[in-house]
């Protein structure tokens, strides 16, 4: 049976924040989820104009209703919107024994209010984070709850304390709001901090990621995931989903909530994280500067292994390919380990020999991208298939140690002229994404000389 997880929340029409975010949340992590609405708001991408709140006794009604008929694994609220929505919601949690997660909702990312006075912040205190197993709050609403100023680590970490001391068993406040290049998160559980930093996403506004961070984390928990593990994966996938956003009108993006990032539990050691990332973003400039001819027929993939390397489950790759359709090119599939055989066995066998060259990517082969090459001063090896013994386990594997054998150096370049139902290809091999990339710019810059040298003549 799938796990059922409850919100208690405000309706957002535009789709972006609200009920809505939260249930397209819970769907992401495979759960089914359960709204209890509280509050109708008219609102789009570019403001908020009304706001309708719900009878308490329809608001009971829903959670009581509820409750009868689902098992529920865990809860979560957003927009409460006044005291005496706390206060019934509250009193029902104690009832029926729910733990919430609390997002403690008070103002739009359009800057409109959506409390109806700084009551709510006392009853909040009061009633519901005594209660509660997580409270999440952003810069704006830790220092109406803690009543502390925060600009720095510190001063978040202080009002943790603060806030902690109405009752909720973790505290999160999310650093957004501070400035930094990157985005510092810091999670409290009365005895420890713990640090959660990923790169700030300037190129997008996003409406409705505390509530998807709020759902997520929920979410994780109904999967049995400790708190601090469940906060980490949840912020992996909201920075994803925000990356991948969009803008479905005139006013603020929306997240992508069909990211499909699906290798949280390694990212969550650093170097699996730092190999992740260095290659996800390799990826997206080279897809700025490819020209659509270096790419094989069978597509291209881009591989970065972890250090000390042994497995394909090390080595970083597309879960399919870059291809390419007219001219147009693109990325299918998202990047994860242990997803590529042919060019992650290259960077394995080339690791067995130098463990520095961690990195590489395969392009098209003809005899014009190999005089590129050659052109562009690269040292080249290579190998041919036809001699390669019967016993053989991995042609890549064999293949790439035969092309090295003749150099007391890696080579830049990798090349084999294929074989029946075989494309030839030519592989970039580099130290990490980066130098792959600075030597497929020094072929890319001979093809573009070969052009304008054909415009010149
Ligand atoms: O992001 C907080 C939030 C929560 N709930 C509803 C909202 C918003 C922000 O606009 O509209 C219904």
């Amino acid at each position: 049976m799938k796990r059922v997880v409850l919100t208690v929340a405000g309706s957002d029409p535009s789709s972006g924040a609200g009920i809505q975010a939260d249930l397209k949340s819970f769907s992401f992590l495979g759960l089914h989820g359960v709204t209890i609405i509280t509050c109708v708001t008219s609102q789009n991408t570019q403001t908020v104009r009304k706001i309708h709140k719900l009878p308490v006794e329809i608001i009971e009604s829903q959670i009581d209703t509820i409750i009868e008929d689902f098992e529920i694994s865990a809860v979560k609220t957003g927009m409460l919107f006044d005291g005496e929505i706390i206060k019934l919601v509250s009193k029902k949690f104690l009832q029926y024994d729910l733990k919430p997660v609390v997002d403690p909702v008070m103002v739009s990312t359009s800057g409109k209010s959506l409390s109806y006075s700084k009551s709510v912040v006392n009853h909040f205190k009061e009633y519901l984070l005594s209660n509660s197993l997580m409270v999440t709050a952003n810069i704006p609403e830790a220092v109406e709850l803690s009543g502390t100023e925060i600009t720095s680590i510190d001063d978040i970490k202080n009002s943790c304390k603060k806030i902690s001391t109405f009752g909720p068993e973790y505290v999160l406040i999310k650093g957004g709001h501070l400035k930094n290049k990157n985005c510092t998160d810091i999670l409290y559980d009365k005895k420890n901090f713990y640090e959660f930093t990923l790169p700030r996403i300037i190129s997008k506004k996003a409406h409705g990621s505390g509530c998807t961070l709020s759902a997520l984390i929920t979410g994780f928990i109904a999967l049995n995931e400790t708190p601090i593990h469940a906060v980490k994966r949840a912020k992996f996938v909201v920075w994803d989903m925000i990356k991948k956003g969009y803008s479905p009108a005139k006013g603020s993006d929306v997240l992508n909530h069909l990211t499909s990032i699906k290798i949280i539990p390694k990212l969550e050691n650093d170097n699996y994280y730092n190999v992740w990332f260095e290659l996800k973003n390799s990826i997206n400039k080279l897809i700025t500067i490819l020209p659509s001819d270096f790419i094989p027929e069978v597509g291209m993939n881009f591989a970065y292994a972890s250090e000390n390397a042994t497995k394909l489950e090390d080595v970083c790759a597309i879960d399919g390919r870059i291809v390419r359709n007219n001219n147009q090119i693109s990325v299918c599939g998202s990047i994860n380990f242990g997803v590529s055989k042919h060019v992650a066995s290259i960077v394995l066998a080339v690791m067995s020999l130098d463990k520095k060259y961690r990195s590489a990517m395969n392009i098209r082969f003809s005899e014009k991208n190999l005089k590129l090459c050659e052109k562009s001063g690269l040292k080249i090896g290579s190998f041919n298939r036809e001699l390669e013994p019967k016993a053989v386990n991995s042609t890549m594997e064999w293949g790439t140690k035969k092309a090295i054998e003749k150099f007391d150096y890696i080579p830049d370049i990798i090349y084999d002229l294929g074989a029946i139902g075989k494309e030839p290809m030519i592989r970039i091999i580099g130290k990490n994404p980066n130098e792959v990339i600075s030597k497929i710019i020094k072929i890319i810059d001979a093809h573009n000389n070969k052009i304008r040298n054909v415009y010149k003549q």
